[in-house]
C-alpha cells in the first residue's frame, strides 16, 4: 500500500441538542475528516475526534489538524506499507498525539480492508454480526428532565444507559432514574469530576446497582483510583486514564479498576486498541467501546472494533440520529432492536455523504 494523495476537511457538524458534561457544553461536533488515496485507486476514510478545546485529553482539533498537515501526512505519503500495523513504528518518533495518529491509522485500516475486499470488522478479526448499542446522556437540569431523556432512550431500544454526573448532580439524579427503571442497565460517567476525599459521596451510589462508575478521578491518578476501588462495590471503569497498553498494564497491577472504556481515537487507532483489548481479556478486565460524539466515520470504526470478541459490555455506540440531523455517511447508522448491524461490505461499510460534508466544512487541505 502506498498513499499518493490525501485530503483533510475541518468540519463543524451541528448536534441535535447541546451535550453537557462535567467540563462544559457542546453544540457542534468539531472534527477533521481524512481521506487517503493509494496508487491503485482505493480510498480510506478516517476521523480525528479531538474536540475544539483540550478538556477531554490534551489534544484539540486545531493542534491535531496542524500535526496531520505539517508532519504526519507528509511522513506517510509515498511510503510503502505492508499493513496499517506498520504505522506504529513510522510514527513512534512523534510522542502521544493519539487522536491525530488515529485518524491515519483508521483511514489506513479502511483502505487496507477495501483492498482485500473485506469488511473492516473482518480485517481486524471481528466476528460479530451485531454489536450492543448504548447511549450516553449529558448532565440534565433536574432529575425529572433526566428521567424524560432516559425514557426516550429506553423506548428507542437502547440496551444500556450512561448518565454523566458531577458533584451536586449525582446520587439524586441516579436514584430517580433507578426508581423509575429498576432493571435498566445503568451506569455513570464522571469525567474526572471527583477527588479521593469525595469517596463517601461515591459510596452512596453503591446501593443503585450501577454497572460501573466511569473515570471518577483525574486521568493520571491510577493510585487514587486503586484506593477508591477498594472502598467501592461498584466496579470502576477507566476512560481518560487509559491511552496506551502501558496504562492498561499499570491499571491491572495496581487494581485501579475492573473495566476499560477503549476509545479507538484516544489510544491512537485500531492497532493499539486491539493490543489493549487482548491484554485486558487475558487479565479478566472487561472492555467496551467508547465514543467521542463522533460522526458516522468514527462510529463505523467503533462498530468494527466492537465486533471483536473481547468487547463484552454494551458500547457507547448509538444511531446517527442520536446526535446529528444529518450525518456525513450514507446510509446513516440505525438501531435494530437495541443493536447495530455490523456491515459486511468492504471497509467501514458506509459511503461518504458529500452534500453534508461540503455544507459543514470550514477549511480543507489537499496533498
Ligand atoms: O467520557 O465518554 C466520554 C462525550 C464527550 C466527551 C467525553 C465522553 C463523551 C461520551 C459520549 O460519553 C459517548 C458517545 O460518543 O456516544
Ligand atoms: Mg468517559
Amino acid at each position: 500500500m502506498k498513499i499518493t494523495t490525501a485530503h483533510l476537511y475541518k468540519i463543524n457538524l451541528p448536534l441535535q441538542s447541546p451535550f453537557i458534561t462535567s467540563f462544559g457544553q457542546m453544540t457542534t461536533k468539531d472534527f477533521t475528516l481524512l481521506v487517503l488515496n493509494d496508487e491503485d485507486g482505493y480510498s480510506g476514510y478516517g476521523e480525528c475526534s479531538a474536540f475544539s478545546c483540550p478538556f477531554y485529553t490534551e489534544e484539540f482539533r486545531d493542534s491535531a489538524y496542524l500535526l496531520l498537515k505539517n508532519t504526519l501526512i507528509p511522513m506517510l505519503l509515498n511510503q510503502e506499507l505492508a499493513s496499517p500495523a506498520e504505522l506504529k513504528d513510522l510514527f513512534a518518533v512523534i510522542k502521544r498525539n493519539n487522536m491525530a495518529k488515529a485518524a491515519i491509522d483508521t483511514a489506513m485500516w479502511d483502505l487496507y480492508a477495501k483492498r482485500n475486499h473485506q469488511s473492516l470488522a473482518k480485517a481486524i478479526g471481528g466476528n460479530k454480526k451485531e454489536v450492543l448499542a448504548g447511549i450516553s446522556i449529558g448532565i440534565q437540569p433536574s432529575p425529572t428532565a433526566l428521567i424524560k431523556k432516559v425514557r426516550q432512550a429506553v423506548q428507542a431500544g437502547y440496551q444500556r444507559v450512561k448518565v454523566k454526573i458531577k458533584p451536586g448532580a449525582d446520587y439524586q439524579f441516579l436514584k430517580a432514574v433507578r426508581n423509575e427503571f429498576p432493571h435498566l442497565k445503568l451506569m455513570a460517567d464522571a469525567n474526572s469530576a471527583y477527588r479521593l476525599q469525595d469517596s463517601k459521596n461515591l459510596q452512596r451510589l453503591d446501593e443503585l446497582n450501577l454497572l460501573m462508575i466511569e473515570q471518577p478521578l483525574e486521568a493520571d491518578d491510577l493510585l487514587h483510583h486503586a484506593q477508591l476501588q477498594q472502598q467501592l462495590i461498584t466496579p470502576i471503569c477507566l476512560d481518560e486514564s487509559i491511552n496506551s497498553l502501558a496504562d492498561a498494564q499499570a491499571m491491572e497491577q495496581l487494581g485501579s479498576g475492573r473495566i476499560i472504556n477503549i476509545k479507538i481515537s484516544k489510544v491512537g487507532g485500531l492497532t493499539i486498541a486491539k493490543e489493549i483489548q487482548s491484554f485486558a481479556q487475558t487479565h479478566q478486565i472487561a472492555c467496551w467501546c467508547g465514543g467521542m460524539l463522533g460522526s458516522g466515520v468514527a462510529r463505523a470504526v467503533d462498530i468494527a472494533a466492537a465486533a471483536l470478541p473481547g468487547y463484552t459490555l454494551p458500547n457507547d455506540i448509538s444511531a446517527s440520529q442520536r446526535y446529528f440531523a444529518h450525518d456525513i455517511i450514507n446510509p446513516e447508522i440505525k438501531l435494530n432492536d437495541g443493536k447495530i448491524n455490523v456491515p459486511t461490505n468492504s471497509g467501514i461499510g458506509y459511503e461518504l455523504n458529500w452534500n453534508t460534508i461540503h455544507r459543514y466544512t470550514i477549511e480543507e487541505t489537499s496533498f
